[in-house]
């Protein structure tokens, strides 16, 4: 029997570490979107479902290796010392915040150097969502080493389910699920860039950790080991697209909004280059998505790309800001949607780890990550 309990792994340090005082949304200056609370709110939730999730906080300590095989060494060096160089420099106390981005018009980067922290600021942030205060480089860290300690829980998992269905124990009906409930989130970070309150790209780290394990090999070809991404936040994750763009595996693919943030990324024609032309699906979807095109879309990309990739883990991008009610974005899905995209997942019949990434209605957040999870489980939830 493959367990009946998904596991949940987490930290404190994901609510603790990282609060940012506020953001700018269409020229206003609001409270903070992607709050601390989110994460306690979800862990209540799931908590509440009798015994279907067993939670824990144990983080292994990967160190920098796999963080260095994702992102640039400059910066993570940036990240790390952004905040003191910040305020040396008489920047304000509540974190670093690009006043100059350099504009592609502007066409200078390259020739000058970003020789303090107001230049380096804008260099390495394509946004004002992704502020950096005192600890959130730590934050981010926390959050990449727990998503690390799932991954390698996946490999556990995988193998034991891989076990039963040979001994006839299970079907391959019954894929284990595993599940990262980790902020800030990480699918806008591209290799050396931050932005959409994402530093570090938890699941890229986690993918190409899965890739890197020597001893880990296919079931599809022998080689390393096959791993389909399914992006279903709102917004486009320019940050993974970016990162795998140019190699074969793992397969990225995207359903997000067709005209909404981050803007310039998504479209279809965006394919994916050199080993990796083909490798890159992206979905953009109209604003009046309901369940059912969502649903169906969905189920459609898995038929046609990520069950024909021969995946051995599907790694989910996690974010349920595809609500209808989510206050910065929102396409017309609903809670009763959310169990249906979980069970399509689930249908691949291939071990999943769920990352969590955006979300902002409070008040349905848990009922809807919940949702996703216990539909991949082939559960229900309840209020
Ligand atoms: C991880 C994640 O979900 N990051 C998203 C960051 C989005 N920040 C900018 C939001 C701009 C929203 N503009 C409102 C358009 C209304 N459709
Ligand atoms: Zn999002």
């Amino acid at each position: 029997m493959a367990p009946s309990r998904m596991k949940v792994f987490t930290s404190t340090l994901c609510t603790t570490l990282h609060t940012p005082a506020f953001e700018f949304l269409s020229g206003s200056e609001t409270h903070f979107f992607e709050s601390p609370d989110r994460r306690d709110v979800i862990l209540k939730y799931l908590e509440s479902q009798g015994d279907a999730f067993e939670v824990t906080e144990r983080v292994e300590d990967f160190g920098a290796g796999p963080i260095e095989r994702v992102h640039k060494q400059d910066f993570l060096d940036y990240l790390k010392t952004a905040y003191e160089e910040w305020i040396q420099e008489g920047g304000h106390p509540n974190g670093v915040l690009p006043g100059t981005i350099p504009h592609y018009k502007v066409a200078r980067l390259g020739k000058l150097k970003a020789a303090n922290c107001l230049a380096k600021s804008g260099e390495y942030c394509f946004d004002m969502s992704a502020v950096i205060t005192k600890d959130t480089f730590k934050a981010a860290w926390n959050a990449a080493q727990v998503t690390l300690t799932a991954a390698k829980d996946l490999v556990r998992a995988a193998d034991e389910y891989e076990k039963s269905v040979e001994a006839g124990s299970t079907t391959r009906e019954n894929p284990p699920g595993l599940y990262a409930l980790v902020r800030p989130p990480g699918h806008h970070a591209q290799s050396d860039i931050c932005g959409g309150y994402c530093y570090l790209n938890n699941l890229a780290i986690a993918a190409q950790w899965l890739i890197d394990q020597p001893d880990l090999k296919s079931n599809a070809d022998g080689g390393p080991k096959r791993i389909a991404i399914l992006d279903i936040d709102f917004h486009h994750g320019n940050g993974t697209q970016e990162i795998f763009y140019s190699v074969a595996n793992p397969l990225y693919t995207s359903l997000h909004s067709v005209d909404d943030y981050p803007y310039f990324t998504g479209s279809a024609l965006e394919k994916g280059e050199g080993e990796g032309l083909g490798f890159n699906i992206n979905i953009p979807l109209v604003q009046a998505t309901t369940n059912d095109d969502y649903v169906e879309t969905l189920d459609k990309l898995i038929q046609d790309h990520v069950i024909p990739f021969k995946p051995d883990y599907i790694l989910v991008s996690l974010g349920v800001d595809t609500y209808k009610d989510d206050p910065i974005a929102g396409f017309l899905v609903t809670s009763e949607g959310y169990p249906r995209i979980g069970n399509s997942i689930r249908k691949i019949g291939v071990p999943t780890l769920f990352i969590q990434e955006g979300g902002y209605c409070i008040e349905k957040l848990g009922l809807n990550v919940g949702g996703i999870l216990l539909g991949y489980m082939g559960k229900t939830g309840s209020l």
